[in-house]
């Protein structure tokens, strides 16, 4: 059976990738699945895309599912075709990515699925996760990209960290309330342990923070890990650790 490797946000954490592809023995045979937002925030966004569209040339399968960092520079793009301009609001560190993204990027990036279905490991690959009790088809953009703390049946999501405090048994983390069919594989939400259910697997160790990344391989059920190089400036050793699933713990 091939191999999948499901590797969390690289946020342009282009050498610690290609690190863990190395310690992962990654091959052509093997399929390698990138969870998303592999652009912002780390030194190279546009070696990252690279690495992406390399990987999808040697496997012959996709290998990537768009995270909501993709989805606001493509929604930058869109404002300057219809504006004429760019948003007159967009951030130093948005617009230091701009300056490594060249338009087969952006082709690359409009061609991103929002999920990947590995049927061989009952598994489905996405950025943020899914609202429970819906098939991956029926669920919106906004959730797929965004989904962290919910108080279903309120479509709202909100980050663990903006739950208000004495409200927190009423919103817990989507992951907490799937229940497959599918085991879904996603990032997003920086996590202080890698998160590995029977219904889900979650991989963002906010290597752009200088913590780590992670990635799963299937069917081999083992994580490896590499160190995130020197912390970033904007990083996040500040925010508050937040239990969201059993003993595990989100930074957002
Ligand atoms: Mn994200």
């Amino acid at each position: 059976m091939r191999r999948t490797i499901f590797i969390g946000d690289l946020h342009g954490c282009l050498d610690e990738a290609e690190e863990l592809l190395d310690a992962c023995k990654a091959t052509a045979q093997d399929w390698v699945i990138l969870l998303g937002d592999l652009v912002d925030r780390g030194p190279n966004s546009g070696g990252c895309i690279d690495l992406a569209m390399r990987l999808e040339k040697r496997q012959g399968a996709v290998a990537c599912v768009r995270g909501n960092h993709e989805e606001r520079h493509l929604d930058y793009e869109d404002i300057k075709a219809r504006l004429g301009r760019l948003p007159h609001n967009m951030n130093a560190g948005h617009q230091a990515t701009r300056e490594q993204l060249r338009p087969e990027h952006y082709d690359f990036m409009r061609r991103m699925p929002l999920f990947i279905r590995v049927p061989e490991h009952g598994a489905v690959a996405v950025h943020a996760g899914a609202y429970p009790g819906r098939p991956i088809e029926a669920q919106t953009e906004r959730h797929l990209l965004h989904i962290q703390s919910i108080n279903p049946p309120e479509e709202k999501s909100l980050w663990p960290s903006r739950v208000p405090k004495g409200e927190r048994a009423k919103w817990p983390f989507w992951s907490t309330l799937w229940d497959g069919p599918e085991r879904v594989f996603f990032g997003h939400s920086v996590l202080n342990k890698p998160l590995v259910t029977d219904r889900v697997v979650g991989l963002d160790g906010g290597a752009c923070f200088g913590k780590e990344l992670w990635a799963y391989i299937a069917p081999d059920n083992r994580v490896v890990s590499v160190k995130g190089r020197a912390a970033r400036k904007d990083d996040n050793r500040g925010r508050e650790l937040i239990l969201v699933h059993e003993d595990v713990g989100a930074y957002s």
